[in-house]
């Protein structure tokens, strides 16, 4: 309004003036008397009890704006300390209705008598307010608590390869609350955790347990490598709020990946040079791995190079399936028993990266390196199949995790075995 301006010197016409004067009059009019900034406030009913059995857990709050303003709702307790529902929210002109169900900041207000304060602010500083009184009864002040919470290991390598691939969150929830737990990265990025399925449903109170190995094993790529903060969050019925934090950090995270180069195996009678191995002799193979991911890949023994009899297998060698280990495998066409019964890491454990975990000493190709794999295998009873030819091939197993199928059934090929 301050840019209207009049004065005797104006040369304006008469009529342009009565219509100035008749705008100003309608513009001050509208600016501070027919509606107020906050008008038609009311909080029905005027007691709560809240605690969540239905019947009067919450107020309404209902208000009325004429123009944009900040806008605050707040209790005053009996000695006078303010409490806020909202604070400074930016509202355009409107009708408004909020249920208040007693709780602040995510925990409830105590039974006592309260005044209700509804205030709106104008950019340019106009204020009106509106408030009454809300007595509190039988509210339900017990917040959720995790008790026990707990990570667990701080540091995990979510790869697959069997070590600390898995982090583990514990926590006894004391009240029925919604509960969410997730990872927040440095960059603000949220990463939800699943609850395990157990026989305390989530939610409920008791015992629960998050086994979180960062999406990998669904496929997914886990979160990237860095520090990250677990938070828990659990919310009563009533809106009681409880947040529990914790650290946790992401190593060498990522899905494994490797295959045998070209799908290319060698087989051989090493003394010979062909593919004709009579009863006695030996079959012997050549192909190379490659770890074609962006982590490590661990591998077990026996070392490339070692050799077995046909009635052997890498049980008796005592070289047992670890979870998450990489070998090589050589299956036959009529195997009676288990799929890959000889088996062979990748390369020579000494040539390979290694690392301690837990005191243990574990072996590992790294990304983008390629080891040579051989071995050999005395054939000295008749496969199954019982024929002249039979079919062999390779396989570069994932134990206790997946065989790709290109790293299943790799280049199979007939040797004769003359019996
Ligand atoms: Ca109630
Ligand atoms: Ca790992």
């Amino acid at each position: 309004m301050n840019e209207l301006r009049f004065g005797p010197k104006n040369s304006m016409s008469s009529l342009f003036l009565v219509f100035c004067c008749s705008l100003l009059v309608a513009l001050a009019l509208t600016a501070c008397g027919i509606r107020p900034l906050l008008y038609e406030v009311s909080a029905q009913p005027e007691v709560i009890t809240p605690n969540a059995d239905g019947l009067e857990d919450v107020t309404r709050i209902a208000y009325k704006l004429s123009r944009s303003a900040d806008l605050s709702i707040y209790l005053v307790d009996e000695a006078g300390e303010r409490h806020y529902f909202r604070q400074n929210r930016r509202r355009s002109a409107g009708d408004y209705r909020v249920d208040f169900g007693g709780v602040v900041d995510g925990g409830m207000l105590p039974d006592g008598r309260y005044n209700w304060v509804v205030e709106a602010v104008t950019d340019d500083g106009a204020t009106s307010r509106a408030e009454g009184v809300l007595v509190v009864q039988d509210a339900d002040v017990e917040r959720p608590e995790f008790e026990g919470f707990s990570i667990y290991p701080q540091v995990f390598t979510p790869n697959q390869d069997g070590k600390q691939d898995r982090a583990t969150i514990n926590y006894y929830l004391t009240k029925e609350a919604d509960v969410s737990v997730y990872l927040f990265g440095p960059d603000g990025q949220k990463y939800p955790i699943a609850e395990k399925e157990r026989d305390v449903e989530p939610g409920e109170p008791g015992f629960h347990t998050y086994d979180y190995e960062g999406g990998v094993d669904l496929g997914a790529d886990p979160p990237p490598d860095g520090d990250y903060i677990v938070r828990a969050e659990a919310v009563d019925r009533v809106g009681n709020r409880t947040v529990v934090t914790g650290t946790l950090t992401i190593q060498d995270g990522g899905r494994p990946r490797a295959d045998i180069v070209n799908a290319d195996v060698e087989f051989y009678n090493p003394e010979t040079g062909d593919k004709v191995v009579p009863l006695g002799s030996t079959l012997a193979f050549t192909l190379t791995v490659e770890n074609t991911g962006l982590v490590p890949i661990r591998t077990t023994g026996p070392d490339s190079g070692t050799h077995y009899r046909s009635d052997q297998n890498f049980n008796t060698l005592d070289t047992y399936e670890t979870p998450g280990a990489w070998r090589v495998g050589i299956d036959y066409e009529g195997n009676p028993s288990y799929a890959y019964p000889y088996r062979w890491g990748l390369g020579q454990l000494e040539d390979l990266e290694s690392r301690v975990i837990d005191g243990q000493t574990f072996y590992y190709l790294m990304p983008g390196q390629r080891m040579i794999v051989t071995g050999s295998i005395q054939i000295v009873d008749v496969p199954a199949a019982s024929k002249d030819r039979v079919f062999f091939w390779a396989g570069l197993i994932h134990e206790q995790v997946r065989i790709d199928t290109f790293n299943d059934f790799v280049d199979p090929q007939q040797i004769v075995i003359g019996f």
